[in-house]
Formats: C-alpha cells, sequence, structure tokens
C-alpha cells in the first residue's frame, strides 16, 4: 500500500525549532451536524469507558505485521507489531481514541491500526461524500519523533480479502504525517504501481502546514470531499482546501475503477519507520535510538456525510416564468425567479425565497432588464454563505451571453452561515438600455458557497 512519498516538506523539519507551548485543545462534546445541504451517515464520537476498546459494531482492529496472505508490514515497509491491547488501542473516556506507539526493553514496537466495518462508503450518484476526523497526531518533534507515521485515510473495498490489488482500487489518504514535521499530507494512490497515472509509489500528492497551533500541539480538521457530479477529489485541513485531483487528471476509466465498486473502508493507524519517514529521514531507517516511546493519535470523532445525489447541481437547467422579466433593472430581481437557472436549489430563507448553495458553473438568466437611460453604476446582491474556512468564489455580472465578459463581480466567503443574509454591492461600468443579465458563480472549488436572495442595479 502507501509506499514512498514525494518529499515536499523536509525543510519544515525546521518547525522542530519552534516552541511548542500552546495546550492541546479538549475533545468536542459530540460529532459537529452536518452543514447545511449534508446528512450525517456514519460516525463515531469515541464516547466510552477510559481503558475500553472502540465499538467493535463500527470497527474492526488489524494485528501483526500484515494482512494474512497480503504484503508483509502492511505493504509499506513499517515495523511495528500491531496489536488490540488497550495500551496502544483504546477510548481515553473523555470522548477520544488514543493510538499509542511502545516500544518494550527489547527494543520492539507495537502499536495499533483499526478499520471501519463497513467498506461501502461512497456518495450518492450525482451527490458528494464527505469523510472528517478531528485528530491531534503524536506530539512530539525533532529526533524523538523519528518514525512517527500516523495516517487517516481509506482504501477501496475490493482491497479487503485480496490485498494484492493495489493501487487500482484507489487509496485516499485524507491526512498523513511523518517524524514529527508540521505537516499534512493528502494523496491519492490509483491505477498501477510502479508508476501509472498517479505516479506510484508517489501517488498524487500535496502538503501543507496545519493552520494556526501545529499539527503535533493541537487537534485539527481533516476532511475528505469525493464530489460524483464534478468528478472532483478535495483534501481540506480546518476547512481550508489544499489538494484536489480531477477525473480529467488520470482519466475515466482509472477514475473508474476506483468509485465504481461497492465504495471504500476507512482506516486510522499510527505505523512506526517503512519508506515514507525514512524518505524524510535522507533515507536513513527509521525510528532510530532516540525515538521516544509512548506518543500517542488522538482521534476526537471520525465522520461521514453526504449531499445531494439526485440530479447533478451543476446540470439542472430550469425554466421558470419571470415575473421581472422586462422589468427594471432598479427593482429586485428575484433569483428563484430566473428565466434560467443552473445549480443550487430554491428554498425559502431571509424573510423569502432564494437559490441556496450554489456551487461553481451555475448561472441565473433574466431576460430583458431594462436599464432605461441611468445610467445603472452599482450591482447588489442578497447573499448568504456558510461555506467553510477557505471556500470561496465569485458572483459575476455578464450582459447578453453567459460566457460574455464579466461587467462586474463580487468575491463572497463565509457570511457567517446559510441564514446569515447580506447585500452586498460592486461597482459596475455605466450601463444602459435593455439586457438579458447573466449571474454567474465562479470558483475554484466544488462546493457550494453562495446562496441568492435577490439582485438588482444602481444609479
Ligand atoms: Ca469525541
Ligand atoms: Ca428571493
Amino acid at each position: 500500500m502507501r509506499q514512498r512519498r514525494r518529499i515536499l516538506a523536509a525543510t519544515t523539519a525546521l518547525i522542530a525549532a519552534v516552541p511548542l507551548a500552546i495546550a492541546a485543545m479538549s475533545a468536542n462534546a459530540s460529532i459537529p451536524p452536518p452543514a447545511s445541504g449534508w446528512t450525517q451517515v456514519w460516525g463515531d464520537d469515541f464516547n466510552g469507558s477510559n481503558g475500553s476498546l472502540p465499538s467493535s459494531a463500527n470497527w474492526i482492529i488489524d494485528t501483526g505485521h500484515g494482512y494474512p496472505g497480503g504484503p508483509a508490514n502492511w505493504g509499506t515497509g513499517e515495523i511495528q507489531n500491531y496489536t488490540n491491547s488497550t495500551s496502544n488501542l483504546k477510548l481515553d473516556g473523555n470522548g477520544n481514541l488514543r493510538i499509542t506507539a511502545l516500544k518494550d526493553g527489547a527494543g520492539n514496537w507495537t502499536s495499533a491500526r483499526i478499520e471501519t466495518q463497513r467498506s461501502n462508503f461512497k456518495p450518492p450518484a450525482g451527490g458528494k461524500l464527505a469523510i472528517e476526523g478531528r485528530i491531534q497526531m503524536p506530539n512530539v518533534t525533532g529526533e524523538a519523533a523519528l518514525g512517527y507515521w500516523p495516517a487517516f485515510w481509506t482504501l477501496g473495498s475490493p482491497y479487503r480479502g485480496n490485498y494484492w490489488n493495489w493501487p487500482g482500487i484507489g487509496e485516499f489518504d485524507i491526512m498523513e504525517n511523518v517524524n514529527g514535521l508540521n505537516s499534512v499530507w493528502g494523496v491519492l494512490h490509483c491505477d498501477v504501481a510502479p508508476g501509472g497515472a498517479c505516479g506510484e509509489f508517489t501517488g498524487i500528492g500535496n502538503s501543507r502546514a496545519c493552520p494556526g497551533s501545529s499539527c503535533q500541539s493541537a487537534f485539527h480538521t481533516y476532511r475528505f470531499e469525493w464530489d460524483d457530479a464534478a468528478k472532483t477529489f478535495t483534501w481540506f485541513v480546518d476547512g481550508q482546501s489544499f489538494h484536489q485531483v480531477t477525473q480529467a487528471r488520470v482519466g475515466v476509466n482509472v477514475w473508474n475503477a476506483m468509485t465504481s465498486h461497492a465504495g471504500h473502508f476507512i482506516l486510522l493507524n499510527l505505523a512506526m519507520g517503512g519508506a515514507f519517514p525514512n524518505a524524510l529521514n535522507n533515507n536513513q531507517p527509521t525510528p532510530v535510538a532516540a525515538t521516544q516511546s509512548g506518543h500517542s493519535m488522538v482521534v476526537d470523532y471520525v465522520a461521514v456525510y453526504s449531499a445531494g445525489g439526485t440530479v447533478p447541481t451543476t446540470t439542472t437547467t430550469t425554466t421558470t416564468s419571470n415575473p421581472g422579466g422586462g422589468g427594471s433593472a432598479y427593482n429586485e430581481l428575484q433569483a428563484e425567479n430566473a428565466s434560467e437557472r443552473s445549480g443550487g436549489s430554491v428554498a425559502p430563507g431571509d424573510g423569502g425565497s432564494g437559490v441556496h448553495q450554489i456551487a461553481n458553473g451555475g448561472y441565473l438568466k433574466f431576460s430583458g432588464v431594462n436599464f432605461g437611460s441611468g445610467p445603472a453604476r452599482q450591482f447588489y446582491a442578497r447573499v448568504a454563505s456558510g461555506a467553510g474556512g477557505g471556500v470561496s468564489g465569485l458572483v459575476e455580472v455578464r450582459l447578453g451571453s453567459r460566457t460574455a465578459t464579466p461587467v462586474g463581480s463580487i468575491a463572497v466567503g463565509n457570511t457567517g452561515g446559510w441564514d446569515a443574509w447580506r447585500t452586498i454591492p460592486a461597482n459596475i461600468s455605466n450601463i444602459t438600455g435593455t439586457h438579458d443579465v447573466y449571474v454567474t458563480f465562479t470558483s475554484g472549488q466544488p462546493s457550494p458557497y453562495v446562496s441568492v436572495n435577490w439582485v438588482k442595479f444602481g444609479t
């Protein structure tokens, strides 16, 4: 499986020199409710008494040095023995799972690895799936951290019981980290190895430092979104997107091989040693004599959410009556009454109704809008956004065609929630006469980022 990683962040070893005095945040009381438009489909909050094992209804505990009949050392070169001992794997009584790596007097390492009983996590056709975990990496850095390799990831269901069909069945590394570096790696493994569409054994990855507090000193939220409509995989840390792979990049056949089976299962493990930590230790073996025993990966929750799925949001075109058609540019043009609409869905809000949760590629058309002699110099949009941190996009105005050059635009990020409505103005060049007005939605990421109640113009 996960073999070798690209060496993207060797220089981040310098972070070990920074004092790490920030206290770890405590566990959440519960799995957070889904964002608007999403439904929680599975989760484990790891509540239970101190010293108990995680729920056997949810999790399989992997033990030893590999699956029976599978690759040695779990296919990665990691050296630890996985056990089901509560010294290595337990609930802490405060709502967290703790996986702890331990070295015994003879120098042998033990740790733990679990995987979900369910192996059918996938988005509804045309919808989205999000896999999210709130995790604190082992709180150890520098030489004492060499060889630590915590991971939160998935494998395609056909891997279970076969063990030799990697990477064609797909592997999504939602969070990986080695050697106590302040970095999260997100990686896709696919197709064949070595080489192939994902450039194995490296995979298609990216990394970044954790926002705010380091990955080691605090909990962070790691999220992976699989969008079956947009055909994208997107990686987030604390709501900030840092990696995306599109179907176009790997090709339809490779994409289908990792998405058209029953789905994926989710894994949590804390490995010691192996190809990835060794690669970031100047290709020298890890762990080393100075590697400290007893540090834990702490997991507050793992949750799986889904959204949409009946109709791909970016290809839905609805023709409606248009009370504003032929009307004045200076009255509110109601989004829900647009002559044409692509994306989002009509729903109540802001004391009326609007088109909610529009993503990249959506648009609204208002036919025959009369600007008179104006001239109009202002554009206003009544919008709300509950988009995650770092998620944003543009609301653009175009005349005559939805591919015309925009005459004005508004950048929209989180307004404080999907019910937090604001009127945002933008300057536009002088407009007179009668035009078909297109309001278009453009973003570099696939998540819905804006709801619109109405738009209007001013002089
Ligand atoms: Ca919890
Ligand atoms: Ca409205």
